[in-house]
């Protein structure tokens, strides 16, 4: 089939992508998308279309030095406050966390730690990092990209990666809350597509497996963050993360209060109540104050019917059964 066959609505940012690429994308496996009309199948994941050129571009061009840290994630698991937490505490000494300017109070954590696919290689820009993040000399990226797909001096270099992983449920009904205003599909639909693994960077076992498998193997490169144990014990894992990234918490700094600070400084009520992360758009031309819902653990029980959660339950213990990956689905004060 010709791109002249293509008939989806195109958005500004596809209009960027080259006619070249635009026939290699269309002899791909392809499904219904949520936003977008199409899924694309790229290096096995699914991907949309204004993307894909964007991910290959990375994959070519980035040079990764021993001391970037990048932050990995399938979207709606807790990015932003994975963005905010490691801005916050790599750039400690710089910032202080107490400070009225720190740039947190004045920037989202996704202008502060930028995306390869949505910002630095998106529309078809490759980035200069010469004058990159001058305050900063620890690099901090973000991505949705699957491990596998991942620049190869990322996976060669000694550089970090830490990985955010969400329960499933609440994955998939944070990302319906999302993007259930931008799609045409119902929820039955969406979640439908979740179960068979068509979301964006997904299947979401198959991300989560990369990810899990690498910190297990390279421990002192991948951290695995869960985000349901973020939010039970907060500061023991912030203590983790910054132990990790090799800034760990003096004595001193965990008897001043640095790390409780840190915690209220990126918490949820803090953030979403800031200005900067009520209006403006720092995703594509995703609203900002959309990225701080509810952030809560369980908030499923709300959203799905018991056949779903039964659906659902049965494609993670298919999925990842077989692994050592558990999930906690509901806060630790309620019965399991
Ligand atoms: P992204 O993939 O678009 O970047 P991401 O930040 O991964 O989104 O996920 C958004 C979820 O994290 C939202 O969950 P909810 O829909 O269930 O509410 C959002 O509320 C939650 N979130 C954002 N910031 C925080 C935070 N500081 N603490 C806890 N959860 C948060």
């Amino acid at each position: 089939m010709g791109f002249t066959n293509y008939t989806e609505a195109k958005s500004e940012e596809e209009e960027l992508v080259s006619e070249e690429w635009k026939q290699m994308i269309l002899s791909l496996p392809k499904e219904r998308g949520w936003r977008t009309s199409h899924l694309y199948e790229y290096q096995g994941f699914w991907c949309q279309i204004a993307k894909i050129q964007a991910i290959a571009n990375f994959q070519k061009h980035f040079q990764s030095f021993y001391s970037d840290v990048v932050l990995a994630s399938i979207p709606k698991s807790g990015t932003t406050w994975l963005k905010a937490l490691a801005f916050a505490v790599t750039n400690r000494d710089r910032f202080s966390v107490t400070s009225d300017s720190h740039p947190l109070l004045t920037s989202n954590p996704h202008d502060l730690v930028p995306f390869f696919e949505y910002k630095l290689y998106a529309n078809n820009q490759t980035p200069c990092f010469s004058n990159f993040f001058s305050f900063d000399q620890r690099r901090l990226f973000g991505t949705h990209i699957p491990y596998p797909s991942l620049a190869d001096s990322i996976k060669t270099s000694n550089c970090r990666i830490v990985y955010i992983c969400r329960n499933p449920f609440d994955c998939f009904v944070s990302t319906w809350h999302f993007l259930g205003p931008l799609t045409s599909l119902s929820l039955e639909e969406a979640f439908e597509m979740f179960c068979q693994g068509i979301i964006g960077y997904g299947p979401f076992w198959e991300h989560m497996l990369g990810y899990w498998k690498e910190s297990l193997e390279r421990p002192e490169k991948g951290l695995f963050l869960m985000y349901e144990e973020l939010k039970e014990d907060p500061l023991f894992h912030l203590k983790r993360l910054a132990k990790f990234l090799k800034c760990p918490f003096s004595l001193e700094e965990e008897r001043s209060g640095v790390v409780e600070k840190i915690k209220k400084l990126c918490s949820f009520q803090n953030l979403k109540e800031l200005e900067v992360n009520k209006k403006g758009k720092s995703i594509m031309s995703f609203e900002n104050e959309k990225l701080f819902r509810k952030g809560e653990v369980g908030d499923w029980v709300n959203c799905l019917s018991p056949q779903m959660v039964e659906r659902l339950s049965k494609v993670i213990d298919e999925k990842l059964g077989g692994s050592s990956l558990k999930f906690n689905v509901l806060p630790s004060n309620m019965d399991k």
